[in-house]
């Protein structure tokens, strides 16, 4: 298991990669380049000068997220083919970098989707909360202009103005879609990309739909087990993969969480752990990660993943922000520095529960020397 923050690049995030590189046990992030609009080109030299970048303090590129998908493609117009064949060279030109891992959603013309941006909790911080009953008082337009109006000035991931700037022509495009041809238009993708995949040695992960169910009456086709096994089943192979998102597919209290990953196995190759307080149906608001603070067993959901031997990139997701941090509503460095020690104890607890292990891997083992050990040295050092 790798643990990695997610990292908006150095002219978008609050947050520096110093800062990351402090955090025990995170070896690395996850990233995008954010002023490419989905159906851009991703050039070689871009992705080289973004992971030397990662690399030249200390950390590892472990994954895109994302490379987003053009509208075209979800609703399979007939510019699908062309966009196809950028994301193709995309793929490519990552894994000339040594890119493994690519998180991409298939949400039709809106990425993940909150009602408030900055709730105030009980002990003065603040989260991300949604409320289908706000939502449904909202046109599409004005929800673009109520996220704007919260996001701290950052651009938000997904809600990029100038594609949703044309947002009536997006609708447009998915007028009459059902969910059933969204699906086959993504599975035409998949059918088109996979190939390369396979060549190459990227593993595609899925990222279900946030929240799992339909907004502003739009398809979703990634909103539970049920729809996850028909996606990875339908291009059978092990490069096509699912983001665990436990926020995302969590907010729908029936999703069982533990059991969607015990049933996904090794097809999970990213997982996004947060915890989520529900209300009241349709209603939510994000925690802390500790269990206790919400409504998720983060113990069970660490230990599936442990015992379906997941090998694949964790980040903590989003975190409250807290410590008067200024930053992208979810991603500031405070809560997600101490959401990922409180997964990495969990881990560390089941590989000494389970395998007897001592200790995770660490990003320099060598110059980590434990009480046992120098005991060793002492002694061998007293025998030269
Ligand atoms: C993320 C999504 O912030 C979030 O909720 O999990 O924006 C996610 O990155 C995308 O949907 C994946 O393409
Ligand atoms: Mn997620």
């Amino acid at each position: 298991m790798k643990m990695a923050l997610r990292w908006f690049g150095p002219s978008f995030d609050s947050v520096n990669l110093q800062s990351i590189r402090q955090i025990p046990g995170v070896t690395g992030v996850v990233t995008t380049l954010p002023d490419l609009a989905a159906g851009q080109p991703w050039p070689i030299k871009r992705i080289q000068d973004l992971a030397k970048m990662i690399e030249s303090q200390g950390l590892q590129l472990h994954g895109i997220e994302s490379v987003n998908i053009h509208d075209s493609i979800k609703a399979g117009t007939d510019q699908r083919d062309h966009y196809i064949d950028i994301y193709r060279q995309t793929l490519r030109n990552l894994a000339t970098v040594g890119v493994d891992l690519v998180c991409y959603n298939f949400m039709p013309v809106f990425d993940w989707t909150r009602t408030d941006l900055a709730k105030v909790r009980e002990d003065g911080s603040t989260v991300l909360a949604y409320d289908q009953q706000i939502l449904e008082t909202y046109k599409p337009d004005q929800m673009l202009h109520e996220m704007g109006k919260k996001s701290n000035d950052f651009l938000l991931p997904g809600w990029e103005p100038e594609r949703l700037g044309e947002i009536r022509e997006l609708l447009g495009m998915y007028r009459n879609l059902t969910e059933e041809h969204l699906f086959q238009n993504l599975v035409y993708f998949l059918e088109a990309i996979i190939p390369i995949c396979e060549e190459t040695g990227i593993r595609m992960a899925i990222h279900p739909d946030d929240p799992p169910w339909s907004v502003f009456g739009l398809p979703r086709i990634v909103k539970n087990r049920r729809d996850l096994e028909r996606v990875l089943g339908a291009v059978d192979s092990p490069y096509n993969c699912a983001t665990l998102c436990t926020g995302s597919l969590g907010s729908n209290p029936d999703n069982p969480l533990v059991d969607i990953i015990r049933s996904l196995g090794n097809r999970i190759a990213f997982a996004h752990v947060r915890n989520l307080r529900h209300t009241a149906p349709g209603v939510f608001e994000e925690a802390a990660h500790f269990s206790s603070d919400g409504s998720f067993d983060l113990y069970a959901i660490m230990e599936a993943l442990y015992d379906v031997g997941f090998d694949g990139v964790i980040r903590p997701d989003h975190g409250r922000a807290i410590w008067n941090e200024v930053s992208l509503p979810g991603y500031g460095l405070y809560d997600r520095a101490l959401g990922s020690q409180y997964l990495l104890g969990i881990w560390d607890s089941l590989l000494h529960t389970k395998t007897k292990k001592k200790r995770i891997s660490v990003r320099n083992p060598a110059k980590i020397i434990s009480a046992a050990n120098i005991f060793a040295v002492e002694k061998e050092g007293s025998h030269a």
